[in-house]
């Protein structure tokens, strides 16, 4: 298996690449935004937990999205790899993402951080919002809290992947194409 992370801060661009990457290598997608609004739509009673806790920018419980993870990788057992979308978030996710793939005598091969300056994270997350109707993309004080959160709890998981040897940098301004060649390289060269 072949299993990358995508990582960044919200509005890095995270989701956007995603699509690319997963269409050209052919990698099971696996974005915990996405598995969360998809419970908050059904009005799940994890959908209803998780939802206090994005509405005010905040990240959700270890423990929730680690357990929808899991069912998720287990759920894809013919899967050749996957694309981790958002996750791990917190150095406790790494760490059970770790124990996660080991049962399937996996491990991540790669981190790919995108770094965007903050002001231009909050001017694509307030466009995002102006036609999405993502609630949390609509509010600067929540963009804001999101931003706070990434620094305060997220940016760990770099540093925890580096003591590995995993991460690697990519610029994550400029035009989509240009930056996804530039992931592109990165993941030709180790797949
Ligand atoms: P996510 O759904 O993961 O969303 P995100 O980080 O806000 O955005 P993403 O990075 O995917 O968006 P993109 O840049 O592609 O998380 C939402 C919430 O869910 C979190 O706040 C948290 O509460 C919860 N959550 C999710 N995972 C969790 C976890 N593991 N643990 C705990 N809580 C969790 O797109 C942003 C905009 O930028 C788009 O409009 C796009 O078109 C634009 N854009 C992208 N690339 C661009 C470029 N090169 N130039 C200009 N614009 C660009």
């Amino acid at each position: 298996m072949f299993n990358l992370i995508l990582f960044g801060p919200p509005g890095s661009g995270k989701g956007t690449q995603s699509e690319n990457i997963i269409a050209a290598f052919g990698l099971k997608h696996l974005s915990t935004g996405n598995l969360l609004r998809s419970e908050i739509t059904q009005q799940t009673p994890l959908g209803l937990e998780a939802k206090n806790f994005m509405d005010q920018g905040q990240l959700v419980p270890d423990a929730v999205v680690i357990g929808m993870v899991g069912n998720f990788i287990d759920a894809n057992p013919g899967a050749t790899g996957f694309l981790f979308d958002g996750f791990p978030r917190t150095a406790a996710q790494c760490v059970a993402l770790d124990a996660l793939l080991k049962e399937k005598s996996s491990e991540i091969n790669i981190v790919l951080a995108l770094e965007v300056a903050e002001e231009e994270l909050v001017k694509r997350l307030l466009g995002r919002g102006a036609t999405s109707g993502r609630s949390d993309d609509t509010n600067e004080t929540v963009i804001r809290a999101r931003i706070q959160e990434y620094h305060d709890k997220t940016a760990a998981v770099e540093k925890y992947y580096a003591q590995f040897d995993k991460v690697v940098s990519i610029q994550g301004e400029g035009t989509v194409e240009s930056i996804y060649d530039d992931l592109k390289k990165e993941i030709d060269a180790r797949i």
